[in-house]
């Protein structure tokens, strides 16, 4: 964890609301396979890591307003728990105000609070900073207002907040992961039943590493809610709850039915559900060569058949391609922008850095930004 970061969360809060806060450390995500799955209730692969949000929070002595504070951004905002409202901004306070929202919508009452976070991962960088501050929001409110919330119920009204204050109609493998994070584990997730079964990652010579591309390309939200409209409609014509029910031969079925690159969407959905249960038996099994595999395989279908890639996520694949140390990559996330996970040998990784920063800069005149990451535990009190 960031030692720097609390101290400056905290002493940020401490100079503005003048008392003592909880603090709440909440990690964002890797996903090491099974991308666009989790809202087709299918499997993904995800891991809590060691960068995410630190929150400050406290019960306030206002009787009639909340105030949340942005650190990096130094921006404030006061909210007014009776007369809650999206911002129209679009920005970090609809996170927030969100989840504030999905409390009041299930009756649970709480009273006024201060809450002031800040984080090291960048927004944008399909690293699910978003999931890390909903969760902190929602299990700082039940720390302080002893809500008596499961951590179950918690990333439920952190999804919706999502839903209906952000407008992205998100799946709940960010929320899960970020909140039930075990340090050194993995999980394979059934986005279905929100079960998991958790796996110890030692890729032994090898580790994964992202790199990203510092790009967020504007249609990311709306993208990402065409891609699930799509995968409804055809599990609809399909007759089943979701897409994780369809096997290739159903959607073969309607191949007519519906247009060449929705076919190739729902195709790469099934096959990537395949892919994340084929990567649980390759970690199980120590087979790396086969999971490297999967994971280039999966970025090939998020590029060609989900259409989710960008120019310099595939730049980021291709360098890796090139280089036999490397035996996956693949982008993570949402898509649009944001990170690469590679699985590279680690003799390489130094050499593999220098090489592909310089070639990145060469290619768009602007710089990536590599991390190592430790799986972390997932969103809890810092004591
Ligand atoms: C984003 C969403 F928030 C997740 O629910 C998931 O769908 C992911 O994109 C793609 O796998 O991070």
């Amino acid at each position: 964890m960031n030692t720097n970061l609390i101290q400056k969360i905290k002493i940020s809060f401490q100079e503005r609301f003048k008392t003592e806060p909880l603090m709440i450390f909440s990690p964002g995500r890797i996903n090491i396979i099974g991308e666009h799955t989790d809202y087709n209730g299918g499997f993904v692969f995800p891991a809590a890591i060691n960068k995410g949000i630190i929150a400050a929070i406290g019960k306030s002595d206002s009787k009639s307003f909340s105030m949340a504070y942005a650190v990096d951004k130094e921006e404030i905002v006061t909210i007014y728990l009776n007369d809650l409202k999206p911002s129209s901004k679009g920005s970090w306070e609809n996170y927030v105000l969100g989840v504030v929202a999905e409390l009041q919508s299930r009756n649970i009452t709480i009273g006024n609070f201060n809450i002031a976070f800040g984080g090291d991962i960048p927004r944008g960088a399909g690293m699910s900073s978003s999931a890390a501050l909903e969760n902190s929001v929602v299990f700082g409110l039940n720390e302080l207002f002893d809500l008596s919330l499961s951590k179950d119920e918690m990333i439920l009204i952190s999804q919706m907040a999502e839903h209906n204050y952000v407008g992205v109609k998100c799946g709940i493998m960010d929320q899960y992961a970020s909140m039930f994070g075990i340090v050194n584990n993995a999980f394979l997730l059934d986005c279905r039943t929100v079960k998991s079964k958790s796996y110890e990652i030692d890729f032994k010579d090898h580790e994964l590493i992202l790199i990203n591309t510092n790009v967020k390309h504007n249609l990311s939200d709306s993208a990402y809610n065409d891609r699930r409209s799509v995968c409804e409609s055809i599990a609809d014509l399909l007759n089943v709850k979701a897409l994780r029910d369809a096997t290739e031969y159903d959607l073969e079925s309607i191949r007519n039915n519906v247009t060449p690159e929705n076919y190739q969407k729902a195709l790469y959905v099934i096959q990537e559900n395949d892919r994340a249960v084929k990567a649980s038996k390759a970690i199980e099994a120590g087979d790396l060569e086969l999971l490297g595999k999967l994971i280039y395989a999966s970025h090939e279908g998020l590029q060609h058949q989900y259409k989710v890639s960008c120019e310099e996520l595939d730049f980021l694949v291709d360098q890796a391609k090139l280089n036999s140390h490397i035996l996956g990559a693949r982008m993570m996330g949402g898509g649009f922008g944001g990170c690469t996970i590679n699985l590279i040998e680690k003799i390489e990784t130094e050499s593999f850095k220098v090489y592909v920063a310089e070639a990145y800069r060469n290619q768009f005149h602007k710089d990536c930004s590599i991390y190592e990451v430790a799986l972390s535990n997932g969103t809890g009190i810092i004591e």
